[in-house]
């Protein structure tokens, strides 16, 4: 039996035995008010009901004669059904999908002069922590790999109480104020007469909503990049999006943006890609999450702040309170303070990654908020919306929930309540328990005294009006082909788009940040060029294209070996060696799951396109592989790993193969090393695996054919 990492033939993605699982503290310190923990059902060998009483039959319900009519008092299947009948919550109204990690924060160096937050005091403090990420849009058993933004949001479980940071993975929002929240969701969500699309943004009442808002096109050119489409959670980066400050122990004030930068670097899907998963894979993210930190391969992110001083609140052409709007990193550079690993999968899903809630109100002393209009809506909304999705107020007393630090309040009662608090007294101030517990004037929680002062009013800054400007500078940012896709994907959101009207408003809207990029779009949605007006200077920044953040070569990425009936195993082995040990995981696909000489295929063409791997390699071998020239799945399989810009490497007969049946219009012919082809006619030596290896570390956008096709004729 042929084996790599000690586990199954065919795939070296299975969970790696040995992986060191780094500990997260469990301790829970001692709290004030006793919590009951949850239930251990590890401890009972038996069937139990709710109540502790042993379940002899649990196969049988209890009946008047084994053909009679099942009797009312059988409480054990009354129970069973009960508790069955109420097993869904309601699901997040945005952000249902998703996906959660337990992990460890680590802090790189004393962060004492902007913050005096106890998890940034100290070099190497470690703090616990939990991350959700998500889709925004599609219901809860929807796609992982729809055209949206992510979020990524994480729960913090400092000694100083739970901090949530709860971001997305795009640095700006679609609106400036809250009060437009509903709207923005309204028209993204399935239309309500009809309930359709799932999952998705392109549909007339979304469009018509963003074309009467010019201030979420920033984050509509955002959302048409490949940001909105990312390989995996490890390949994305995380923004807190909305301007916070960071106090310290002598009360000042700092405005900060804080970062996560992956550190896989950037990668994304081809949107082909995206939606062949949809349908083959739905839980692609998901999957890609959970077996990364099986093996031991864990999702790593630096934690970075971008500082302003209080001071230079009015020195940029942006106003620093708009969360449409980023901070340059040219401008304010990234600073990388400290490490989030995600190394522990979560034991029951629906009890952690469903049942967790974020609060952006959670914060710690040294961390505070700041004026932006949209960041003081979700201050309201997120503690109302765990309300009615978890049933009551006490839904901070789930495991997931709780803070990992002594807490204790004299909130009492509710549905759920868990805690048994013992005593006479829950008021403040009280005698007769010594004020307990009691107010820390000392550290406890103090706002930043900001100075405020205002008539009532309901209008918006001006500062906040150029919408344009930030759009245009990515827009302009990005490398030809990252635009490229961004401009085809703006012809597909906008050709699933029935109204005229709502497509002509769209393409003034993108003529406004660049004329050239309404022109592509206009002739392909049956609209009319228009006439150019004035755009912004054309300027670019870094940190916007996904190339500006460096990769980390093959390590995490999947390859599929694709292998005929007679492929020659020697080299499935050394290729396979060469690419475990540089940190990458193989899986051998096949016409069907027969063994080939000892090896076992665990994919087939039929079940996995070649959009799950991030490069393949075509095993030569005896006339069957040939032969894969004639199955229409293989030959799919090669031409599309082709077409998504994927590093192909074949030897011997399977070079011809891939040569064959590549696109005419890009002929190649083995043997080549060019645009991340490999083709040798020999066998599979040590120097073929390091040249695919080196070639699959990034996509081969650029080669031809043409990745946008020209816009038809106006
Ligand atoms: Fe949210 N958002 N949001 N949001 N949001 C929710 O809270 C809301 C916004 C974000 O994995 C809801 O617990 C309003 C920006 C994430 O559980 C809800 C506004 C950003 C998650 C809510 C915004 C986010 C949510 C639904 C405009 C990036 C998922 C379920 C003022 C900085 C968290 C829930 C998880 C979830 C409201 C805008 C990120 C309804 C009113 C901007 C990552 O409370």
């Amino acid at each position: 039996m042929y084996e790599l990492r000690g586990e199954v033939t065919g795939r070296t993605t299975m969970p790696r035995k040995d992986a060191p699982k780094q500990k997260v503290s469990e301790d829970v310190p001692t709290q004030e008010v006793p919590f009951q923990g949850p239930v251990d059902i590890q401890g009972c060998p038996f069937q139990t009901t709710q109540a502790g009483v042993r379940v002899s039959d649990d196969q049988n319900s209890e009946k008047a004669g084994v053909r009679g009519p099942t009797l009312l008092e059988d409480f054990v299947l009354r129970e069973k059904i009960t508790h069955f009948d109420h097993e869904r919550i309601p699901e997040r109204v945005v952000h249902a999908r998703g996906s959660g990690a337990h992990g460890v924060f680590v802090n790189y160096e004393p962060l004492t002069n902007l913050t005096k937050a106890g998890l940034f005091a100290e070099a190497g403090k470690e703090t616990p922590v939990f991350v959700r990420f998500s889709t925004v849009a599609g219901f809860r058993g929807s796609a992982d790999t729809a055209r949206d933004v992510r979020g990524f949001a994480v729960k913090f479980y400092t000694d100083e109480g739970n901090w949530d940071l709860v971001g997305n993975n795009i640095p700006v929002f679609f609106i400036q104020d809250a009060i437009k929240f509903p709207d923005l969701i309204h028209s993204v969500k399935p239309e309500p007469n009809n309930e359709i699309p799932q999952a998705s943004s392109a549909h007339d009442t979304f469009y018509d909503f963003i074309s009467l808002t010019p201030e979420s096109l920033h984050m509509i050119m955002w959302v048409h990049s490949d940001r909105a489409i990312p390989r995996s959670f490890a390949t994305m980066e995380g923004f807190g999006v909305h301007t916070f400050r960071l106090v310290n122990a002598e009360g000042v004030s700092h405005f900060v943006k804080f970062h996560w930068k992956p550190l896989l670097g950037l990668h994304s899907l081809a949107w082909e890609e995206a939606q062949q998963l949809a349908g083959k894979d739905p839980d692609f993210h998901r999957r890609n999450l959970y077996e990364a930190i099986e093996r031991g391969d864990f999702p790593e992110y630096e934690f970075g702040i971008q500082v302003i001083e209080e001071s230079q609140e009015h020195d940029f052409d942006f106003d620093i309170l708009d969360a449409t709007k980023l901070w340059p990193e040219d401008l304010v550079p990234v600073q990388r303070i400290g490490k989030l690993t995600l190394n522990r999968n979560p034991d029951n899903f629906f009890a952690e990654t469903e049942q967790v809630a974020f609060l952006p109100t959670n914060i710690v002393p040294g961390i505070d908020f700041s004026d932006d209009p949209l960041l003081q809506g979700r201050l309201f909304s997120y503690m109302d919306t765990q309300l009615t999705r978890l049933g009551g107020p006490n839904w901070q007393q789930l495991p997931i929930n709780r803070p990992r630090c002594p807490f204790a309040t004299n909130q009492r009662d509710g549905h759920m309540q868990f805690a048994v608090p013992k005593g006479r007294v829950s008021y403040f101030p009280n005698g007769l328990d010594g004020n307990r517990p009691d107010e820390d004037k000392q550290n406890g929680f103090v706002s930043y005294p900001e100075r405020v002062e205002g008539a009532k009013i309901r209008e918006r800054s001006p500062s906040f009006s150029d919408h344009v400007s930030q759009a245009a500078l990515f827009f302009h940012s990005l490398k030809p082909w990252e635009r490229d896709h961004l401009i085809l994907a703006t012809r597909f959101e906008l050709s699933k788009c029935d109204s005229v009207d709502v497509r002509e408003r769209m393409i003034a809207q993108i003529n406004r940040i660049d004329h050239d990029y309404a022109a592509k779009v206009a002739p392909y949605v049956g609209v009319a060029i228009p006439e150019a007006v004035e755009t912004p200077p054309v300027k670019t920044a870094k940190g916007l294209s996904q190339e500006d953040l460096p990769k980390a070569g093959v390590k995490a990425m999947k390859f599929g070996l694709l292998a005929g009936p007679d492929a020659d195993v020697a080299s499935i082995r050394l290729v396979s060696e060469a690419a475990v040990a540089a940190g990458a995981n193989v899986e051998i696909v096949a016409k069907d799951l027969s063994d080939l000489d000892g090896v076992k295929p665990l994919r087939t063409v039929l079940n996995t396109p070649s959009a799950v791997y991030d490069a393949i390699y075509v095993v030569g071998g005896g006339p069957g592989v040939a032969a894969l020239g004639d199955d229409d799945d293989a030959v799919k399989f090669i031409r599309e790993a082709y077409k998504h810009g994927k590093a192909i490497a074949a030897c011997g007969n399977a070079s011809d193969l891939v040569a064959a049946v590549l696109p005419k219009t890009d002929k190649v012919t083995a043997p080549t090393t060019e645009r991340g082809l490999v083709l040798s006619s020999e066998h599979a030596d040590n120097s073929f695996a390091d040249e695919f290896l080196s070639s699959a570390a990034t996509r081969h956008w650029d080669r031809g054919p043409q990745v946008l096709p020209p816009a038809p004729a106006n």
